[in-house]
């Protein structure tokens, strides 16, 4: 695997000089000032590529390996005007990112909202924080701070009585910071939406079920995935997040069976799978190993990173926070162990792609994490502890 880190640009506060000493080899960058559905333009992407790769005078020694992400504008993701003009940008945005010599190309396909999280900072035991999504809290927001019309047939009886409940005992501050936290766009989100935008957005995918949704992810990767193939290019789907619906709107990446009809309706190694073992590892279902034997050969980039499940739920969802990378309810040595087989089978083959990247994702805000200015979820001191772990299992396993 090759360690990579993700880095938000020169407004990060955490520097290419601080990643070095992380021990991480490659980047994960994006042009994040830029909306979706715009073209990356030469320029651009080389000053990007310089600021992470130094001059050839003075190397920093890492590599921009993964772009994420090149964000699927909604107007594509619901077929509406302009969505043929995006579709040409992004194919625009390929060629310029396959010339500057960036291989790997991190989207999503999740509709209106990028990931989604409850709370920021929840305090743990030891001092330090995580982050949380707490279903109880989601329908809060769903029914009374957003008021969705239909919000209340998306959720049980029991649920109802105890978001209602949760509610009336929330200040005002509280439901401010809950709605800023769900809507306003976590570190990578490409749109920031206010609760009008939501209503909105929420319109416009009024009529489109899973089914259709999942034809416009498959249309949009007939036009883009044979483009990324003669580019030598590798497209990966990051898994929804969490893997359930949400809002009443239509998910379609949320487990090793969507990924299946996915990968086989466009049949080409160019469009793969971005795998968080942390997004697919909140359903109880998930099995890590085994969608690693079914897809690994399609893996193009990893996210490692662990989630515990607790309290309610509620048609298939629940309640869950980010635990330590090696705790939580992925088995992640197991997971590692299957990892390094596909790595070497690639080897085996002569595949130029047996080197995975991969990147601790997200971490515990601990010890200077906390005093700070950062991303949420993207701190450096519990990042860097995350990849020391990871790169410890990985050592003993290799
Ligand atoms: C969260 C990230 C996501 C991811 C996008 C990919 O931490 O993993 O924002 O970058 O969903 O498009």
């Amino acid at each position: 695997m090759k360690q990579t880190w993700r880095w938000f640009g020169p407004s990060d506060a955490i520097t290419i000089a601080d990643i070095r000493q992380t021990g991480a080899a490659g980047i994960v960058s994006a042009l994040h000032h830029l909306p979706p559905g715009v073209i990356w333009r030469p320029e651009e992407i080389a000053r990007r590529k310089a600021e992470i790769e130094g001059s050839p005078d003075a190397p920093t020694g890492l590599t921009w390996d993964v772009a994420e992400s090149l964000p699927v504008s909604e107007a594509i993701k619901t077929q509406s005007a302009p969505w043929r003009d995006h579709i040409t940008a992004y194919c625009e945005s390929m060629r310029h990112l396959a010339s500057a010599g960036i291989t790997t190309i991190c989207y999503n396909f999740m509709p209106v909202l990028d990931w989604t999280r409850t709370s920021l900072r929840t305090p743990l035991p030891h001092g330090g924080t995580a982050m949380r999504f707490d279903l109880i809290d989601f329908a809060v927001f769903d029914l009374y701070l957003l008021a969705r019309p239909a919000a209340g047939e998306d959720y049980a009886e029991a649920l109802r009585n105890q978001a209602r409940e949760r509610h009336g005992a929330m200040t005002e501050g509280e439901k401010t910071a809950l709605t800023a936290h769900i809507i306003a766009g976590l570190p990578g989100a490409m749109e920031h939406w206010t609760l009008e935008d939501v209503r909105a957005q929420l319109e416009a995918y009024r009529g489109i079920g899973s089914e259709q949704f999942r034809a416009h992810l498959v249309d949009f990767l007939a036009e883009v995935a044979p483009l990324a193939a003669r580019l030598g290019l590798r497209l990966c789907c990051h898994p929804d997040d969490p893997p359930f619906p949400l809002l009443g709107l239509p998910r379609v990446m949320s487990d090793l069976a969507d990924y299946r009809t996915v990968t086989r309706a466009v049949d080409l190694p160019a469009n793969g799978v971005t795998f968080c073992t942390g997004s697919l590892g909140v359903r109880a279902d998930f099995d890590p190993v085994a969608f690693i034997k079914a897809l690994g050969s399609r893996i193009h980039f990893l996210h490692l990173r662990n989630t515990r499940r607790d309290g309610a739920v509620d048609r298939g969802r629940c309640s869950f926070a980010e635990s330590d990378h090696l705790d939580g309810d992925t088995d992640m040595v197991a997971t590692i162990r299957a990892v390094l087989q596909e790595e070497a089978r690639r080897r085996a083959e002569g595949r130029t792609d047996a080197e995975i990247p991969m990147r601790p994702d997200h971490g515990h805000d601990l010890l200077d994490d906390r005093n700070r200015p950062g991303q949420p979820g993207y701190p450096l001191i519990g990042r860097m502890k995350g990849l020391a772990e990871l790169r410890g299992v990985m050592a003993a396993l290799a």
